[in-house]
């Protein structure tokens, strides 16, 4: 096939389950002959889908769709201005897309593309979320039974279990409020207790999800160290990288980091220092398959691990996308997992799976996941804000999320 060039690019808003996803469709000259990208900044959207349908988009028609480099390192600096969630998102579709494409042109799944497989299937964490340690130890436990052995233990989610006794200052804005003091009491007992209960085998993690004050954090890791946790994530908020130093230098707790990174280089000087052991990037953030695979092979070389960020909002792409890399990479860590419902799984036919506790793709050439987008059309959109993101404190003042 001597010429062979991108005719449309296509993005699809759709709502299945609990986030707004954003699936990129990028169409080829040769008949059939097409791949799907994930562009999910399920918060943005809308200024996703106008960067597709404005700059990326028409950016990519025209290009050839097997010089898959190329195009992201000239997407990235044709705006001048460069990184951000959006724009990176909508690169992400594309880039995703082509690699979907260069698979099927190959015959190949990704992960073939990638350097083959270093094993069959890639663990995962799940999340068990609960209001008492109880009920939290019982979740656990029934996951456990059902082949987990990586299971992420949070007590009333990212504002913790305080938040729903906690009183805001009078006069105080309206917002999503936790007590970072509160938090501090509890994690440790909390920890001591699940420890006791589901035994030593099981591995325990926690995202503190940046609600904390540095030096709390350096705390904190501390006094979690005897429970052995497999990993302490966002333990620190990107603007408080820094603070890693002083955490490491008083405890070895497993660190995870990076969903809220856009850049690969914002991450390299803790890779480089072997300040984190974790590398937690939301792929799609990044620009796509592309930088990631470049970042992971970057923390090969310094001991570090991938733990791709795979929450719910993520579209069934961007999961099989982490998974091809989670087989692919050698320094593949864990595959963070979020179940999805029976309309997400009608939605993206192909889509990868966890079964007791490994995640498995398919092996068709390329992602391997198909899009019905009749059918995403029968699920459209909420446009509204999220407002569990205005974290403040109990005295009002706005905190990170
Ligand atoms: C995680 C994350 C998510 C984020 C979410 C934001 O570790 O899974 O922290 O739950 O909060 O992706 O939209
Ligand atoms: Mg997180």
């Amino acid at each position: 096939m001597a010429d062979l060039r991108i005719t449309a690019v296509q993005s699809f808003l759709t709502q299945p389950q609990s986030a707004r996803l954003v699936v990129v469709k990028v169409l080829t000259g040769e008949p059939g002959l097409f791949g799907l990208g994930c562009a999910t900044f399920t918060q943005r959207h809308r200024a996703v889908e106008a960067a597709i349908k404005h700059h990326i988009g028409p950016f990519a028609v025209g290009k050839d769709p097997r010089n898959i480099e190329d195009f992201w390192q000239a997407a990235m600096v044709n705006g001048y201005w460069r990184n951000g969630p959006v724009l990176n998102n909508a690169i992400s579709g594309v880039d995703m897309a082509l690699w979907d494409i260069k698979g099927k042109l190959a015959g190949m799944p990704c992960y073939d593309l990638w350097g083959g497989k270093c094993r069959p299937a890639a663990a995962v964490y799940v999340h068990c979320n609960a209001t008492t340690p109880e009920a939290l130890a019982d979740a656990a436990r029934k996951r456990m039974a059902e082949g987990y052995q990586h299971i992420r233990c949070q007590l009333g989610g990212y504002p913790g279990l305080e938040a729903e006794r906690l009183v805001p200052l009078a006069g105080a804005p309206p917002g999503a409020y936790f007590d970072p003091r509160e938090r501090l009491r509890t994690l440790p007992a909390l920890f001591e207790f699940l420890r006791r209960e589901l035994g030593d085998r099981v591995e325990l993690l926690h995202d503190v999800h940046e609600r904390l004050a540095p030096i709390d954090a350096v705390w904190l890791a501390k006094a979690l160290e005897p429970y052995r946790l497999f990993f302490l994530e966002d333990v620190l908020a990107p603007e408080d990288i820094e603070w890693f130093e002083n955490i490491r230098s008083v405890c070895a707790t497993p660190l995870a980091m990076g969903e809220l990174f856009c850049h690969p280089r914002e991450i390299t000087p803790l890779v480089a220092r072997r300040l984190i052991d974790f590398i937690r990037a939301h792929p799609s953030d990044l620009g796509g398959s592309t930088p990631c695979l470049k970042l992971a092979h970057l923390c090969d070389a310094f001991g570090v691990r991938t733990a791709w960020h795979g929450p719910g909002d993520l579209s069934p792409v961007g999961v099989a996308a982490n998974v091809h890399m989670d087989l692919a990479l050698h320094n593949f860590g864990i595959q963070e997992w979020s179940f999805p419902n029976q309309a997400v799984q009608d939605m993206f036919p192909g889509l990868p799976e966890a079964r007791a506790g490994y995640a498995w793709a398919n092996d068709r050439p390329g992602l391997g996941v198909d899009f019905d987008e009749a059918l995403a059309a029968k699920f459209p959109c909420d446009d509204g804000n999220p407002t569990w993101t205005v974290a403040r404190l109990p005295d009002g003042t706005l905190w990170r999320p």
